[in-house]
Order: structure tokens, then C-alpha cells, then sequence
């Protein structure tokens, strides 16, 4: 049974990829850069007795994503960690590149919904678990958040609304929720600006990846039975989108 991570070239998608491999799950690795995905199937089929194959896509791409899942008709999808996404820009909606509004919709909102339709009808077969990435975003939106964050309410509600759907397949759906997490996120957002990401995770404990993908596997890890439907995950030192206790 194999677990697909979509942007599991870094970030959450890697530190989940690392724990699960470490784990002995199989893997189905994807994300746009090839190299390092490459790297990363060598490195953990070197370290665990597991499978790892890894597929160039981009997940906004769809006839990409349709002949990657074409690929693997043949391979049983026990879990899918719906990660793949991102952030660009925080200038006010007024002032954002309409080019980079565009982009986060399609990688956020669908290119995700791809991965989870196509996922979904996999793990229907193995009554296995959708994992949605969403964030602090969708739930608590901020100042010149609005493209983002609005891409983040959507995974966090079609989430829910998947929950009925899939009621009675055996299938789970888990929104994870994340806070402040120190990836290249910021460095995206702020388009290579490191001073401007790197003060984002200033003055006080941020979460990492890993802290994220801990709490992915845990409720992986659940009986069949209980579906941990909605993980929200702050640093301790952080209340709200804008609310920290720096030092
Ligand atoms: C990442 C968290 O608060 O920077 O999604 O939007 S936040």
C-alpha cells in the first residue's frame, strides 16, 4: 500500500515523506523538481526496506496529473497528503499581481481539487485516508491575506463537505491546520526577500516541518474508525494569524 505525498520535494510534503519512510510506508513521491525528488527516493531506499517511486508533476498542469494517475492505476493508494500549494505576495488585494492571485488558485484551489478527486476515487478502493493541508489562513483571514487565505477556506470547507460524501466508503478526510511553520513558505511569499521571511519566524519557537508531519502520521496512525476531521496547529508562542509573544 502506498502513501502519495504531492510537493513532497520540500517542506511538509518532505518532513512527512521522511517520517512515513522511516515508518516503512511506501511512497509515491510528486512535485515539479525532479532532482530533488530523485535524491529523495535514493536516499530513503538506501535507508528503509520500502518502495519509493517519484513522478515530475505539476499539480496544476492537467494533463499531467491525469497521465501521472494513469501511471499508477496499477498500485494500491492507502493514504494521500493533499500538500502541494503556496503563497505569493502580501500586498493589498489592490495591489497584488493579478498573475500571482491566478497562481495561487490554480495550485491551491485546482490543482488540489485534482489531487483529491482523482486520490479520493483510489482510496476508495482501500478505504484509505485523504489528508488535506489547509491552513491558519482559512479559518482566521488577515490584512492583504484575501487571494490566500480564501484558497485555504476552500480546502478547509470542501474538506468538511467530503466528509458527508464519502460517509459509509470507510474512507477518512483530515484537514490539518497549520501556524506559523518555518519552510520556504515565507522565502516564497516574499519572492527570495530572506529578511523580510526570515522576520516572520522571529523572536520566539516556531513550528517546523517535521512538528507538522508528527502530527500527520499520529492521526494516520488512529484506528480505522476515528477520523481526526480538523488538526489546527499553533506554535505555543502564537494565538492568531498576527498575535506572537516575541522575545
Ligand atoms: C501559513 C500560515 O498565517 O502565514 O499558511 O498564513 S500564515
Amino acid at each position: 500500500m502506498y502513501t502519495l505525498i504531492t510537493g513532497a520535494s520540500s517542506g511538509i510534503g518532505k518532513a512527512t515523506a521522511e517520517t512515513l519512510a522511516a515508518k516503512g510506508h511506501d511512497l509515491i513521491l510528486i512535485a515539479r523538481s525532479t532532482a530533488k525528488l530523485e535524491r529523495l527516493q535514493q536516499m530513503f531506499m538506501a535507508r528503509h526496506e520500502i518502495d519509493v517511486k517519484f513522478f515530475t508533476v505539476d499539480v496544476t498542469d492537467p494533463a499531467v496529473v491525469e497521465d501521472f494517475f494513469a501511471q499508477i492505476q496499477d498500485l494500491k493508494i492507502g493514504n494521500v497528503i493533499n500538500n502541494a500549494g503556496g503563497c505569493l505576495g502580501k500586498d493589498k488585494f489592490q495591489d497584488a499581481l493579478l498573475e500571482d492571485l491566478f497562481t495561487m488558485i490554480d495550485a491551491n484551489i485546482r490543482g488540489f481539487t485534482h489531487i483529491a478527486h482523482r486520490g479520493v476515487q483510489r482510496l476508495i478502493e482501500t478505504q484509505g485516508t485523504l489528508v488535506n493541508i489547509s491552513s491558519i489562513a482559512g479559518i482566521e483571514p488577515y490584512p492583504q491575506g484575501h487571494v490566500y487565505c480564501a484558497t485555504k477556506a476552500f480546502v478547509k470547507t470542501i474538506s468538511k463537505t467530503l466528509r458527508f460524501d464519502l460517509m459509509g466508503t470507510g474512507v477518512r478526510v483530515i484537514d490539518i491546520a497549520p501556524a506559523a511553520v518555518n519552510t520556504n513558505f515565507s522565502k516564497v511569499r516574499f519572492k527570495g526577500d530572506v529578511q523580510k521571511a526570515d522576520a516572520v519566524y522571529a523572536g520566539y519557537q516556531e513550528l517546523s516541518a517535521d512538528d507538522i508531519a508528527a502530527q500527520i502520521v499520529w492521526a494516520l496512525e488512529q484506528p480505522p474508525h476515528v477520523n481526526l476531521e480538523h488538526i489546527v496547529i499553533y506554535p505555543t508562542a502564537q494565538a492568531g494569524p498576527r498575535d506572537y509573544a516575541r522575545e
